[in-house]
């Protein structure tokens, strides 16, 4: 065994909360959701019945109308901000954040089913309907009247929390007045020169001042909010998610929710074309108020191989700004381009490289005939943890690890993709 896998198996033990794991001690020291879908992975490959343990305490969280929230609140813990008092949402059992995350849980579930057994399969029959459930949310709350695809209310739902695609969407609204003084835990953690500025963390807190003005009514925050933004991300992510959900019925012979399935895959094909820019040649986020296009490639723009979207243009288009990106930089793929004015090798999701979402793009480009490309990305994943350790996520430059240490999704990304020995669950 590597060397690198012990130490990803003990971060991801010593992350472990008793079921569900935290991203990283201190910085983050809650359940995310789409961190525990990628932990999961992780788990996979050496503790199966942990693996399912993860993702059966994220269900815990589930709303009423089906929303899997970003945050699970278990404890009230001064090192983050902003903690439960400030969200003042959940369910009837538990504190939570009052938004989503992408939707990479059931992706990760069809994987665990389609490389295990017998028990697998039982474990994730009793969490289909509940992730179904999370995709009408989707398709329903999260779903404007005013474009074909869903949207983000939140900077924070697209996981992307301060990618310069937002900064269209925050430019249309001012902090609020009525904010009360805060206090950020994050830049007492972490250099602030890698995370938002504080003028982006009033915007942040704005909107779930709107959230809670609005009782946490979901559609309305999507139509009313202060902020929405179509996220390439979100969409591709879930228009995937759905394809797992469709394969993991019809393997199981189960029609209940096959056509409904079926009309959101076909409703999400069609609607991509909402976020095609010809301008960029590549698939953008888009501010559904104003129309308008974010100007720039981002990490999120490359999983429209990892949906199987595109035509043959739109996907040449797309790898093209890869290669291009490839020759500016020592790392694929930064999450922001780095000709780009707003570009910042270390500034959170302004530019450095994000294991889980190279593992996505891969896949993708694995999958739609860009073996090469996907190659690189690994091979590039691969020496920068060896190089620098399993960190948030890593400076394209320098290679230089940044934010939070001993991440969760690292070591599971490491486990069950990056590592050279990966077979288990990369198929
Ligand atoms: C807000 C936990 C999360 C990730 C996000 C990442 C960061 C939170 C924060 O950390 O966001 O959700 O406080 O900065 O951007 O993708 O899920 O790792």
């Amino acid at each position: 065994m590597d060397n690198l896998d012990q130490r990803a198996i003990d971060i991801l033990e010593r992350n472990d909360r008793g079921g569900y794991s935290v991203p990283t001690a201190h910085l983050y020291p809650y359940q995310w959701n789409w961190d525990s879908a990628f932990a999961a992975l992780g788990f996979a490959t050496f503790d199966r019945d942990r693996a399912w343990r993860e993702l059966e305490l994220l269900i815990e969280g589930q709303w009423d109308k089906g929303m899997i929230p970003h945050i699970l609140f278990r404890t009230d813990d001064p090192d983050y901000f902003p903690g439960p008092s400030v969200w003042q949402a959940g369910n009837a059992k538990i504190a939570t954040g009052g938004i989503s995350q992408p939707p990479v849980l059931a992706s990760v579930i069809r994987l665990l089913v389609e490389s295990g057994g017998q028990s697998d399969d039982e474990r994730a029959r009793a969490l289909f309907d509940h992730v179904l459930d999370w995709h009408r949310w989707y398709h329903r709350d999260r779903k404007p009247d005013a474009c074909p695809v869903i949207a983000a209310v939140h900077p924070w739902e697209t996981g992307r929390d301060n990618s310069p695609d937002w900064d269209l969407g925050l430019s249309q609204f001012e902090p609020s007045k009525s904010l009360p003084d805060f206090d950020r835990k994050d830049t007492a953690h972490v250099d602030p020169s890698m995370r938002p500025s504080d003028y982006q963390y009033a915007q942040y807190l704005t909107i779930i001042e709107a959230g809670r003005a609005f009782d946490w009514d979901q559609k309305r925050l999507t139509e009313e909010g202060p902020f929405l933004v179509a996220d390439p991300g979100n969409h591709f992510i879930l228009l995937r998610a759905d394809r797992d959900l469709l394969a993991l019925a019809l393997g199981w012979g189960t029609e209940g929710a096959v056509a409904e399935l079926t009309s959101w895959i076909e409703a999400a094909e069609l609607g991509s074309a909402y976020l095609w820019n010809d301008k960029q040649c590549a698939y953008c986020a888009r501010d559904v108020r104003t129309g308008k296009f974010s100007n720039g490639f981002s990490n999120a723009s490359a999983l429209c191989l990892y949906a199987g979207v595109g035509d043959a243009r739109q996907r040449a288009g797309t790898v093209d700004n890869m290669m291009r990106i490839q020759r500016l930089t020592n790392a694929l793929q930064p999450s922001w381009d780095p000709a780009h004015a707003q570009f910042e090798p270390q500034r959170y999701w302004r530019g450095p490289v994000w294991p889980q979402m190279n593992y996505m793009i891969a896949k993708g480009l694995e999958e739609q005939g860009f073996a090469q490309l996907a190659l690189r990305l690994r091979e590039d994943m691969e020496r920068l943890i060896r190089t620098s350790g399993f960190w948030e996520c890593f400076n394209p430059e320098t290679g230089e690890g940044c934010i939070g240490s001993d991440f969760s999704w690292t070591a599971a990304i490491w486990l069950a993709w990056a590592s050279p020995d990966t077979t288990a669950l990369a198929a």
